[in-house]
């Protein structure tokens, strides 16, 4: 039996080599709770500024992709956020996939069980974005608490131009094309039904753990539609209705 520290090097080795590694459930099962402690203990290894926090598995077409059917959250560091349409290394990834997001920018506080409304006005801006995904398991096949404990895939994100909260984002077209051809389609309805509630689900997980959400947090609110893969070569954009584009040259 390896203890939480020991599960975290071996996802920790698994970014550091680029070598993907079996499910850490396959030799010994543990609860989403534990994932999460793992998780805690890979970010501390990984020694990055936490600028946010991810929402996973908040659309039916991600929870398709990967047959697992429950919100779960990453948390995202400086390192990982990639500048609108610059040039972005694969050299570090093992498998990458991209994914079309809405992003948030807190402007207050938000804990407990927030209401939509509430949540919405601690928000300062929203943005398109894109995720880049790189699950350190072999094949992109976990459990939900293997998936946890590796930081729900995190590895980069991408935010557009910040807009004004006064835009309504419970419907907002979304396209993502890999060089310039459109290869998903979705709405932001496609989260939870308005991206605004898959915040409200992260402030809710938060509190489970003791936790609140502060101030000044970008939150990717999760995949609009299934992930792609991502290789060398590629220009990716997703376009946001009245939001815009976040882009990325993949190299
Ligand atoms: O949608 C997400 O960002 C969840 C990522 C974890 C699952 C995956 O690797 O697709
Ligand atoms: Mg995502």
């Amino acid at each position: 039996m390896s203890s939480k520290l020991a599960k975290a090097e071996t996802l920790y080795r698994a970014i550091q080599s680029r070598k993907a590694i079996p499910r850490l459930t396959a030799e010994e099962d543990f609860s989403i709770a534990v994932g999460y402690e793992i998780q805690e203990e890979l970010l501390k290894l990984q020694a990055g500024q936490v600028v946010g926090l991810k929402m996973g598995m908040t659309s039916k077409a991600k929870m398709l992709q990967m047959k697992i059917d429950a919100p779960i959250f990453g948390v995202l560091t400086k390192e990982m956020l990639i500048a609108n349409r610059a040039q972005y290394s694969l050299s570090q990834l093992i498998h990458p996939r991209i994914e079309p997001e809405i992003a948030f920018l807190t402007k207050r506080e938000l804990s407990g069980n927030p209401s939509g409304e509430e949540a919405l006005a601690a928000c300062e801006s929203v943005a398109a974005a894109l995720e880049v995904i790189d699950s350190r398991y072999e094949d992109f096949s976990f459990t939900l608490a293997d998936v946890v404990a590796d930081n729900c895939s995190a590895a980069g994100f991408v935010i557009g131009a910040w807009h004004p909260i006064s835009v309504p984002v419970d419907n907002l077209g979304m396209v993502l094309k890999v060089n310039g051809s459109p290869v998903q389609f979705g709405s932001s309805a496609a989260l939870l039904g308005d991206p605004v509630l898959s915040l409200v689900e992260l402030v809710k997980l938060l509190a489970k753990q003791g936790k609140s959400l502060p101030a000044g947090s970008i939150v990717l609110a999760g995949a609009a539609t299934a992930a792609v893969p991502l290789n060398i070569g590629d220009h990716v954009a997703v376009e946001v209705e009245k939001l815009g584009t976040a882009e990325i040259y993949a190299c």
